[in-house]
């Protein structure tokens, strides 16, 4: 395919070891030979460089004045990131010198790269279905060891075969559904027979995707973080715990209630799982507010609507107050499967009594720690392991990384296939069954990139950076 040549740096901007410009596309090799002068031939337009060897040499401009000492490397089509031509031009890195590399590029012939786009081009080159192109981003954004293996996995094309496998499947089923409408005719007894095979066939694939969901979920956690909020009335030593995970002293710590207000982010590993902590502003109803904390209040309770993991302290050396059975009420309880209650301060004394605990929280299991001596600190990372996958041991084969657009496309085609089985389910007839598999078909269609319009292209690779 023809099309025009590309030019971005590759590497991040800035001051660095090296710089990569990077150009693909068929004019890729006569713009690096308009400005770039071998060193042992002293001349430009030199002989043609060995392809996929680096070649020392300088980039000169119009007058020959030399720009940078470089070494530029040839990579000729098709066996290329791209499937084109591609040619890479190791610079020093500086701000002003690659801009300066990039403008001579540009007025030998080559056009600036949109982002994403020698990715979309290996992608419309047919050399990576769309689910391949996308977990590069996963690959490059993975925050963890098993998300990296299981974005690597992706970009192999596991994933992708996964996908094909079921639209196999699915396709199977239509060919059958179309048959046996001319086949039955005439045999209500076989129609139904098959109708059954049909319907459970149609019941493996849903529940193959909500494995593929499970493994998702996971995969979200190790890419993301296991996002944790620490919660609680002011004062209790929310912050003093955040600071301890992430050993260091992040957060302001004082004896003021109301000391924190923004909401802290950072991220950590607690027994090799990625968590996004934030810190919070300690919530509570009585009393004067400033407009400040007012703010940071409802962050809070915004980051505990989303959290996967809510820590929730109590001080123990107060005992359960009204307020904060307020808020477990009012904030915490509909998300109770994901509560880790932690009664801190122990060292001061202890007044929180298991049975009235069970009580008011519906459960008696509450961990005891002093962030001041380190008092039950070990138990609460084994706690949050716990939590984070339910007990479940974390294999490697168990996780997928998933993008959001998969990740609901995933979501629309399961819900197209249930609808197919609920209709079988209830006797409709199988033409009509055969609308909701087909809507189905297009979304995994869609999902590996076939039948994709350009709009929906360009937003996906506008995720990547320019150069990638
Ligand atoms: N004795 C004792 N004091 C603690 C402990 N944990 C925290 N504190 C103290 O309690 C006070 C409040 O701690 P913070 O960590 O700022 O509490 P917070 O929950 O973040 O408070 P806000 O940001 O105001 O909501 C500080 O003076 C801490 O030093 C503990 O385990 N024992
Ligand atoms: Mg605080």
């Amino acid at each position: 395919m023809e099309s025009d040549t590309i030019v971005a740096l590759s590497t991040p901007p800035g001051e660095g070891g090296i710089g990569i410009v990077r150009m693909s596309g068929s004019n890729s090799l006569n713009i690096a030979l308009k400005c770039f002068v071998p060193a042992k031939s002293k001349r430009k337009n030199a002989p043609s460089l060995t392809p996929r060897k680096l070649t020392y040499g300088h980039l000169v401009d119009e007058k020959g004045s030399i720009i940078d000492e470089v070494l530029l490397c040839y990579m000729p089509a098709p066996n290329t990131y791209t499937r084109e031509d591609i040619v890479e031009i190791n610079t020093h890195s500086g701000v002003l010198l690659v801009k300066t590399i990039i403008k001579l590029l540009l007025k030998n012939g080559a056009r600036l790269a949109e982002p994403g786009e020698f990715t979309k081009r290996a992608f419309l080159n047919g050399r990576i279905d769309l689910i391949q192109a996308e977990s590069i981003l996963s690959v490059i954004r993975a925050r963890s060891e098993k998300a990296l293996k299981a974005a690597q996995k992706s970009l192999t094309g596991h994933f992708s075969e996964e996908i094909k496998n079921i639209l196999l499947e699915l396709q199977e089923i239509l060919a059958e559904i179309e048959a046996g409408l001319e086949f039955y005719q005439d045999d209500l007894q076989d129609e139904v027979a098959n109708e059954e095979v049909l319907l459970e066939k149609v019941r493996k694939l849903v529940s193959k995707i909500e494995q593929i969901q499970k493994k998702g979920d996971k995969g979200r956690i190790f890419q993301d973080g296991l996002k944790t909020v620490i919660a609680g009335r002011p004062n209790v030593g929310k912050s003093s715990l955040y600071n301890f995970l992430l050993g260091e002293e992040r957060a302001i710590v004082t004896e003021i209630p109301g000391t924190t207000r923004d909401l802290l982010i950072e991220y950590v590993k607690i027994k090799g799982i990625p968590l996004k902590i934030i810190d919070t502003a300690g919530i509570h109803k009585k009393g004067e507010i400033d407009p400040i904390e007012k703010i940071g209040i409802t962050y809070s309770k915004k980051a505990i609507k989303e959290a996967d993991l809510i820590i929730f302290i109590l001080d123990a050396s107060l005992g359960i107050t009204d307020e904060d059975i307020w808020i477990y009420n009012n904030l915490i309880a509909e998300n109770a499967d994901a509560v880790l209650f932690l009664a801190n301060k122990v060292d001061l004394g202890r007044k929180i009594n298991r049975e009235v605990f069970k009580e008011k929280f519906k459960t008696d299991f509450y961990i005891e720690i002093s962030v001041k001596t380190g008092e039950g600190l070990n138990k609460l990372e084994d706690e949050v392991e716990r939590l984070a996958f339910s007990g479940e041991a974390i294999e490697e084969e168990s996780i997928i990384v998933l993008q959001l657009r998969q990740q609901e496309l995933i979501t629309k085609a399961k819900k197209h296939l249930q609808n197919a089985m609920q209709a079988m389910e209830r006797g409709i007839p199988l033409d009509i069954v055969s609308i909701d598999l087909q809507l189905a078909v297009d979304t995994f269609h869609e999902m590996l990139g076939e039948n994709i319009g350009g709009d929906l292209l360009d937003n996906i690779f506008s995720k990547f950076c320019i150069g990638k």
